[in-house]
C-alpha cells in the first residue's frame, strides 16, 4: 500500500507535528512517500529542490499511489492542488479536519469525491486511520 500523505508547507507549519504524528500512524497502513512532510527539515534550503522538481516528484508519488490522506485543517494552495490532482486520477482520497467544518473550503466539502472526517482532538486519528484502511476500498 502506498500512502500519499499532504499536508502544508508553505501555506504555514502550524501542524508540522500533528503531521508527523499521522506519518508514524500511517506507516502501520503503508509506506508513506511524502514522509518530509512531517519533518521541519523541508523548510530548510539545502532540502529545497527546485519548484519544478519538487512538482515533478510529488505529482509522480500521487500517480503511483494508491490511496491519498490529507490533513487540511491548515490551508495550503499545495494541498488543494493535490486534492483536484488525485481527483483527476481516481486515486481514493480522504481528508482530515479539525472541526468547526464550517471553515473548510467549500471546493472541498462541496465535492462529494472527497471523504471527509472530522475530528476534535489527535488521540481520534488513529481510529479514523483504523476506519479508513479497513475498507477494502481504501
Ligand atoms: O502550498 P504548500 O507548500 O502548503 O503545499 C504543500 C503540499 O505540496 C504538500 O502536501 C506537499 O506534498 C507539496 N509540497 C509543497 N512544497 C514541497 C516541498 N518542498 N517538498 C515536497 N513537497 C512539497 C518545499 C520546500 C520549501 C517550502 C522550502
Amino acid at each position: 500500500m502506498k500512502i500519499y500523505f499532504c499536508g502544508s508547507i508553505r501555506g504555514g507549519r502550524e501542524d508540522a507535528e500533528l503531521y508527523a504524528y499521522l506519518i508514524r500512524e500511517l506507516k502501520k497502513y503503508g509506506t508513506v512517500l511524502t514522509e518530509h512532510i512531517g519533518n521541519d527539515a523541508v523548510l530548510k534550503p539545502e532540502f529545497e529542490g527546485s519548484d519544478q522538481s519538487i512538482w515533478q516528484q510529488d505529482t509522480a508519488w500521487l500517480r503511483e499511489s494508491d490511496i491519498v490522506i490529507a490533513e487540511c485543517t491548515r490551508p495550503s494552495l499545495g494541498v488543494g492542488y493535490e486534492l483536484a490532482y488525485a481527483e483527476s486520477l481516481g486515486k481514493p482520497v480522504h481528508v482530515l479536519y479539525r472541526k468547526p467544518l464550517e471553515t473548510l473550503s467549500a471546493m472541498i466539502t462541496g465535492d462529494s469525491y472527497f471523504t471527509i472526517h472530522t475530528y476534535e482532538d489527535a488521540s481520534e486519528l488513529p481510529h479514523i486511520l483504523k476506519s479508513i484502511f479497513s475498507k477494502g476500498k481504501a
